[in-house]
């Protein structure tokens, strides 16, 4: 059964003051950076459906063949008649093989992108009739609160797709202790966390052949003219994406093709050409990097789980 929240604050015709702040601090910043939570409107959640089903993109296929394959392990690991309570929910596609394993009694996701979140819960809530489903619609690295309905049911957080890799390391430790803080004591987190891994083909997995992900990234700039007042030429601002070794993550930059000027909510930019904005880190970690952050942010490491290749990480933790 599905149980919701009160409408968005903001629709499509006013100016979300959050995005406007982000946006006008990032481009006044050298180098220029862009928060990447601004990806996901409507579109952007979209394209980034798109992304995970590409050839390229490895973590959504092997992160869902990890949650597949081990069903019977998180059941043992974290017993029945826990509350699920999902960060970053997007399309949860991913979301009915643990519900499947672990019976659940309630399920919370939660999301930026309320439309799309109402939309995916609706599915959800479809396919498992006798399971209360809450979605919450906000931001995760904000304060946020659990709905009354879970009272005081045991938790299971579940952060899968490394998301946390969108982090720098110090704001993911925090965002860990946020997250305990959050779900309380007895409570459990699962967790994905994307490998180190050839260069190459990290790469690859964000700069598809198909050009979906030069899409997703330029979206931001369409987002930024049509909510923010904004006329960046889009034709003038290249995708790239590139491996940062000494920080093991992989960075996408809007480059300028030319030198540009531009204006957003009445301020206005220049770039020289060949400058970019930074829009996204991705952080990767080696084999038990992750168990290291885990404990960092107050979670106690209890199992994991990876792919033959070592390509991805799943990690069970408890508070
Ligand atoms: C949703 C943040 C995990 O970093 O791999 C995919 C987002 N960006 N392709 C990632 C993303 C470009 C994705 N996360």
């Amino acid at each position: 059964m599905l149980l919701t929240d009160p409408a968005p604050a903001f629709s499509a015709a006013t100016i979300d003051p959050a995005f406007r702040r982000d946006i006008l601090d990032g481009l006044s910043r050298t180098p220029k950076t862009t928060p990447p939570i601004w990806f996901y409107d409507r579109k952007g959640s979209e394209l980034f459906e798109q992304i995970t089903d590409l050839p390229e993109y490895y973590p959504t296929r092997t992160e869902t063949a990890l949650l597949k394959a081990h069903g019977a392990d998180f059941a043992a690991a974290v017993g029945k008649g826990r509350a699920v309570v999902e960060f970053g929910a997007g399309s949860s596609r991913k979301t009915p093989h643990l519900l499947r394993a672990i019976a659940p009694a309630a399920y919370v996701p939660i999301d930026i992108s309320g439309d799309f979140l109402h939309a995916s819960s609706a599915e959800l809530a479809s396919a498992f009739p006798a399971l209360p489903v809450l979605p919450v619609v906000g931001d995760f690295n904000g304060p946020l609160a659990l709905p009354s309905a879970i009272g005081d049911m045991p938790r299971l957080g579940f952060f899968p797709g490394s998301t946390i890799g969108n982090m720098e390391p110090t704001a993911a430790v925090d965002l860990l202790r946020a997250m305990r803080e959050l779900l309380g004591d007895g409570s459990m987190l699962l967790i994905g966390m994307d490998r180190i891994k050839d260069r190459d083909r990290l790469v690859a997995a964000y700069d598809d052949a198909a050009g979906v992900t030069a899409a997703f990234n330029l979206n931001l700039i369409e987002r930024i003219n049509r909510e923010l007042e904004g006329d960046l030429p889009t034709g003038s601002f290249a995708h790239r994406a590139v491996w940062n070794d000494a920080k093991a993550r992989i960075e996408m930059h809007l480059e300028a093709t030319r030198p540009l000027h531009f204006h957003v909510a009445g301020q206005c930019f220049h770039m020289e050409a060949g400058e970019t904005i930074h829009t996204e880190s991705s952080h990767k970690y080696g084999a038990r990097d992750g168990r290291l952050m885990l404990r960092a942010g107050g979670w106690e490491p209890v199992e994991e789980w990876t792919d033959a290749e070592g390509l991805f990480g799943l990690i069970l933790a408890r508070a």
